[in-house]
C-alpha cells in the first residue's frame, strides 16, 4: 500500500507538485526570498508556556509548503530561541499567533514592517480577528495555510501579496502529506521540547460548544487523513529516533468524532507499538470496547473536556456530547483499561454556583481523575460567545485571554466567591492526601510529575492571581 520511499523519510515535496505556473529554475527562487517563521511565546504568569512545550505543528506546516521555494528558519521564542531585533538577513516574517500572545506578535509585525519586511500573520487569534491583525502585516492569512498555499505561493513569486488570504472552501485532508519536522529540530535548543510528538489526524469538530473557535474556523466540517499516511508519519519518527516506542500527542480538535474512522485508525495503530495522548469528546466513549481498543493501541492518556459537572451549564454551551449520566461510565471503563485521565473543568459560567465546585471535587476524587485542569470561562473574541458577553467583560487586554482570568461576573455567584471558590477547589484537588487518593497504584510517569508541580505551584496560588 505504501512505497519504501515514503516509508522511510517524509515525502519531498516538488515544484511540479503545486498548481501554479513557476519559473524552470525553482532553486533560483529560493536563494531570493527568504522566510523568518515567528513562533512567539507568552507574557502570561500561568503555567501555559511552562514546562516543556510540543514542537509546532502549524509553523511546521507553514515551514514544509514554504521550503519547497524559499529558504525558511523556524524561531521558537518558548525554547529559548531569539527572535532577531534586526530582520535585515529576510525577506519574509511569518508570525502565529493565539489570542494570549497576539499583542506579542503584534509588536513583532510592527517592527518587521517598520523595517520593510512582507509580514503574514496567522494562526487562531488573526483568523478571528482579521481587520486588527491587518494593521500589524501586511497579509493576514484565514485559518490553515494548506488550503490556501497555491495562491499564497504564486504571489509571494510575483511580488503581488494580497492584504488578506481565505480559502474559498477546505482542502481535502486524505492525502494530507507529512510536515517537515527538521525545521523545528534545527534549533540547538530543540531538546527542550517535550519528546511527545505532534501529529494529526482530522481536524475540525461539528459539535459547536458556543464557546469554541474550531466551530468559526472550521465550520461544520470534519476532515480525516488516509490511514496509512498517518503511519507512514509514525514510522518516520520512529526511525528519526531509532526506536519503536515513540511519544505521540494527537493535535486533533476531537479525534473521535467519527467512531468508524477512529477505531480503524486504532485498531491500525495497534501494530505500531507506540504511546499516544488525544484531546477526545465524550461522543462514545461510554462503549467499553472503545477504552479497550485505545488501550491496546497504545493509549496512556486522553485528555476529556469534562468541562462541568453542571447540567445547566452544559446546556447553555451547547455541548450536547456531554451527557452527566455518561461521566463516571467514561472514566470506569478507561481506568479499566490503564488509560490516565487529564480532566478539564471549566468555572465562571453565568449558571455557576458554589454547588459546582463541589460537585466537582466529588466527581474529580470519586473517580480518582489523575490530572484535572480548570481555567476560567473565557470568551474568546471571534466566537459567539464572545459576541454576546462583550457588554460584560472586565478585559480586553488579549493577554488576559489566557483562560486564567476573570473575564464577567457571572449571574449566580459573585466574583470574589467564584474566584475564592475556584482556588480552594485547585488547593484541595492537589494536596498531598488527595494527589496520594487519586494516584495511589498509577504508573510512576509523567503525570505523577505534574501532580508534584501542580501540588507546589497550588500552594501558593491567591485568588488576585485571576483578576
Ligand atoms: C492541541 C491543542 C492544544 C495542546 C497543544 C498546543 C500546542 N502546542 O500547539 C495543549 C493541550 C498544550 C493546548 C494548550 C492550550 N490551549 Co489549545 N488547542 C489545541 C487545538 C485543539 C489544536 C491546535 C493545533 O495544534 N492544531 C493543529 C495545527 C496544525 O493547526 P493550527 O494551530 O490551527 O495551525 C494552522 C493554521 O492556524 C495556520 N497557521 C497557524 N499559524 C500560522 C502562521 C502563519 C504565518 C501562517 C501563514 C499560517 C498559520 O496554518 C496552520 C497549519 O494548518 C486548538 C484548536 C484549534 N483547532 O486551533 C486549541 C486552541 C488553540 N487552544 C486554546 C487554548 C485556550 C489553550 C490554552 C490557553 C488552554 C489552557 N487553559 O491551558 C493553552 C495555551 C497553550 C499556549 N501556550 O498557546 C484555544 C485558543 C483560543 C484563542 N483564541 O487563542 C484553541 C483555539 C481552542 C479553543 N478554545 O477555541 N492546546
Ligand atoms: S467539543 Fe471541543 S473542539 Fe468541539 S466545539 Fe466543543 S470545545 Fe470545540
Amino acid at each position: 500500500m505504501h512505497s519504501e520511499t515514503s516509508r522511510s523519510r517524509v515525502p519531498a515535496f516538488c515544484c511540479n507538485s503545486v498548481g501554479t505556473e513557476f519559473p524552470e529554475n525553482c532553486s533560483e527562487i529560493k536563494t531570493v526570498k527568504k522566510w523568518l517563521l515567528v513562533q512567539p511565546k507568552s507574557s502570561t504568569s500561568m503555567m501555559v508556556d511552562s514546562g516543556s512545550v510540543s514542537m509546532p505543528l502549524n509553523l511546521i506546516m507553514v515551514a514544509t509548503l514554504a521550503g519547497r521555494l524559499f529558504d525558511v528558519t523556524l524561531v521558537d521564542e518558548r525554547i529559548g530561541d531569539r527572535i532577531p531585533e534586526d530582520f535585515s538577513e529576510y525577506d519574509v516574517v511569518a508570525i502565529t499567533s493565539r489570542t494570549l500572545n497576539a499583542e506579542i506578535a503584534y509588536r513583532i509585525g510592527d517592527r518587521a514592517l517598520a523595517q520593510k519586511k512582507i509580514v503574514l500573520l496567522g494562526g487562531v487569534h488573526p483568523t478571528m480577528m482579521h481587520d486588527e491583525a491587518a494593521q500589524h502585516c501586511t497579509s493576514v492569512v484565514y485559518g490553515e495555510v494548506e488550503s490556501i498555499w497555491d495562491e499564497l505561493e504564486a504571489d509571494m513569486v510575483n511580488d503581488q501579496v494580497k492584504s488578506l488570504y481565505r480559502a474559498k472552501e477546505l482542502r481535502s485532508m486524505i492525502s494530507m502529506r507529512s510536515p517537515d519536522f527538521s525545521y523545528a529540530l534545527k534549533s540547538k535548543n530543540a531538546g527542550k521540547y517535550s519528546s511527545r510528538i505532534p501529529i494529526l489526524a482530522t481536524k475540525g469538530c461539528p459539535v459547536g460548544c458556543n464557546f469554541c473557535t474550531t466551530p468559526t474556523v472550521y465550520g461544520k466540517s470534519y476532515r480525516y487523513r488516509e490511514i496509512g499516511l498517518v503511519l507512514d508519519e509514525i514510522r518516520y519518527h520512529q526511525e528519526r529516533l531509532g526506536r519503536k516506542r515513540v511519544n505521540l500527542s494527537f493535535m486533533d480538535d476531537n479525534i473521535s468524532f467519527r467512531p468508524q474512522y477512529f477505531t480503524e485508525l486504532l485498531e491500525a495503530m495497534e501494530k505500531m507499538k507506540v504511546r499516544w495522548n488525544a484531546n477526545i469528546s465524550m461522543n462514545f466513549l461510554h462503549k467499553p470496547e472503545i477504552a479497550r481498543i485505545a488501550a491496546r493501541s497504545g493509549c496512556d492518556l486522553m485528555s476529556i473536556g469534562f468541562e462541568s459537572l453542571n447540567p445547566d451549564v452544559l446546556r447553555t454551551v451547547n455541548k450536547g456530547a456531554n451527557r452527566l449520566k455518561n461521566y463516571s461510565t467514561v472514566v470506569g471503563n478507561l481506568h479499566k483499561n490503564n488509560v490516565a485521565i487529564q480532566g478539564y473543568f471549566m468555572f465562571g459560567f453565568d449558571d455557576d454556583s458554589e454547588k459546582s465546585f463541589q460537585a466537582t471535587y466529588d466527581f474529580i476524587m470519586e473517580n480518582r481523575i489523575e490530572f484535572p485542569v480548570f481555567s476560567l470561562v473565557t470568551p474568546f473574541p471571534g466566537t459567539p460567545y464572545y459576541e454576546e458577553m462583550k457588554p460584560r467583560l472586565r478585559h480586553f487586554e488579549w493577554e488576559k485571554y489566557d483562560t486564567y482570568h476573570y473575564m464577567f461576573e457571572p449571574r449566580k455567584i459573585s466574583g470574589e466567591k467564584l474566584l475564592e471558590n475556584f482556588v480552594k477547589l485547585q488547593k484541595e484537588v492537589y494536596r498531598a492526601k488527595a494527589v496520594m487518593h487519586r494516584m495511589r497504584g498509577k504508573p510512576l510517569n509523567w503525570v505523577w510529575m505534574a501532580n508534584f508541580m501542580m501540588n507546589r505551584f497550588t500552594g501558593g496560588l491567591k485568588p488576585e492571581v485571576y483578576l
